[in-house]
C-alpha cells in the first residue's frame, strides 16, 4: 500500500507543477505488489567512459544520442530489489562527452511499458528547461530535440518529469562532459561516479524495498548509493588502476537533495576543476570536494601505492547506508611512501569490503 499512496500523491504533486505530465494513466499507475525478481543489472560500469579524443582544436561535430527510459526490478542491496527508473538500464545513465561548438541531437524513448511520463533536462542546454519543455514522453513515445554545447564543463542530465525529486531518486540522471575547444590532457584512466540518495524502506521478511513518500520529502533516505546499488563499485564493479596511472574521476551528484563531501580514503587529489568548470586553472592538492545535487567535478590524481582506497562522502554516517566504492590499485609498494610497521594493514583492508 506504501508504493499506491506514494505513486498517487507524487502525481498529485505533479499536476501542480512544472509543465504538469505526470503519471501515464489511472489504469498502469499502481505497481503490482507480487513479489519482483531482478531483471537486469543497473551499476554502471564506472570505466563506461566515452573515448579521449587527442588535444588540439577540431571542426565541431554532431552528435546523435539515443536514450531510453525504462522502470526495471533490479538489484539494490544483497537480499533486495528495488523498482529503477532508468535511462538505458542502467545508474547512471550512459556518459556523453562532446566538445564546445558541437550540435547534440537527443532522440528520447519512453518504453512502452513504462508506467509513467519521463523526459530529460540537459544542464548543458540553454533554453526549453534544458529540453525538459520538449521531451515529456508518454509510454512508448518518442520525443527529439538537439542543443549547441555552448559552455566547456561537466553538467548533469536528468528526468525533469514531476515529481522531479522521485525520478532522480529513482535513478533519472547522468552526465555530459563538454570538453574545451583544445581538449583535455590525456590520462591513463577515466571513470565515472555518480552518488545518489534512495527514498525506499524494506519491510521484514520481504526482498523487495517499497518507495518511501515521508522519507522522500522530508529528506531521509533509506539508502545513499554510487552508480546504483549497495556495493555496486565494491565487489561487482570496483575502480581498478595499477601503480604509476594517472587517474581521472569525473564525478557528479544526481541527488536529489544531498551535497557530497567527495573523498578518496588514502589519496590527495592533485588536481580539483570544481564545480565542473573545465576552464579555471585547476586546485591543486586537495583531500574533499563538495559537490552539489545537480552538480560534478573533475578530479585528478597518480596512484603511487598499491592496494584498496575507498571512495567516500566524507559526510560519513552515510557510508553506513551504503555509500562507498572500492578503487583497486596493482604494483609494486615502495616503501618511503608508506610503511607498515606492525603488520595490521592486511586485517584492515578486508573490513573495507563490508
Ligand atoms: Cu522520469
Amino acid at each position: 500500500m506504501k508504493t499506491k499512496t506514494f505513486l498517487a500523491t507524487a502525481s498529485a504533486i505533479a499536476l501542480l507543477t512544472l509543465s504538469g505530465v505526470g503519471a501515464a494513466s489511472a489504469t498502469t499507475l499502481y505497481a503490482d505488489p507480487k513479489v519482483k525478481e531482478p531483471t537486469v543489472n543497473i551499476v554502471q560500469d564506472p570505466a563506461a567512459v566515452p573515448a579521449q579524443e587527442a588535444a588540439g582544436k577540431r571542426a565541431p561535430k554532431t552528435h546523435d544520442v539515443v536514450l531510453t527510459t525504462t522502470e526495471v526490478e533490479a538489484k539494490l542491496d544483497d537480499g533486495t530489489t528495488y523498482t529503477y527508473w532508468t535511462f538505458n538500464n542502467k545508474v547512471p545513465g550512459p556518459m556523453l562527452r562532446v566538445r564546445v561548438g558541437d550540435t547534440v541531437n537527443v532522440s528520447m524513448t519512453n518504453a512502452p511499458n513504462s508506467n509513467m511520463n519521463h523526459s530529460v533536462d540537459f544542464h548543458a542546454a540553454t533554453g526549453f528547461l534544458g529540453g525538459g519543455q520538449i521531451t515529456q514522453a508518454e509510454p512508448g513515445q518518442t520525443k527529439e530535440f538537439s542543443f549547441k554545447a555552448m559552455a566547456p564543463g561537466v553538467y548533469v542530465y536528468h528526468c525533469a518529469t514531476p515529481m522531479v525529486a522521485q525520478h532522480i531518486a529513482k535513478g533519472m540522471f547522468g552526465l555530459i562532459v563538454v570538453e574545451p575547444e583544445a581538449g583535455l590532457p590525456k590520462v591513463d584512466k577515466e571513470f565515472y561516479v555518480m552518488q545518489q540518495e534512495i527514498y525506499a524502506a524494506k519491510a521484514k521478511n520481504l526482498p523487495t524495498a517499497e518507495d518511501d513518500y515521508d522519507g522522500l520529502v522530508n529528506e531521509k533516505p533509506g539508502y545513499l548509493v554510487f552508480n546504483g546499488a549497495v556495493g555496486g563499485l565494491v565487489k561487482d564493479k570496483p575502480l581498478k588502476a595499477k601503480v604509476g596511472e594517472t587517474v581521472r574521476i569525473w564525478f557528479g551528484v544526481g541527488g536529489p537533495n544531498f551535497t557530497s563531501s567527495f573523498h578518496v580514503i588514502g589519496e590527495i587529489f592533485d588536481r580539483v576543476h570544481n564545480m565542473g568548470d573545465l576552464e579555471t586553472t585547476p586546485q591543486k592538492n586537495v583531500q574533499t570536494v563538495t559537490v552539489a545535487p545537480g552538480g560534478a567535478t573533475m578530479v585528478e590524481f597518480k596512484v603511487d601505492y598499491p592496494g584498496k582506497y575507498a571512495l567516500v562522502d566524507h559526510a560519513l554516517s552515510r557510508a553506513t547506508k551504503g555509500l562507498i566504492g572500492i578503487l583497486e590499485v596493482e604494483g609494486t609498494a615502495d616503501d618511503s611512501i608508506i610503511k607498515d610497521k606492525t603488520g595490521d594493514s592486511r586485517k584492515q583492508l578486508g573490513e573495507m569490503e563490508h
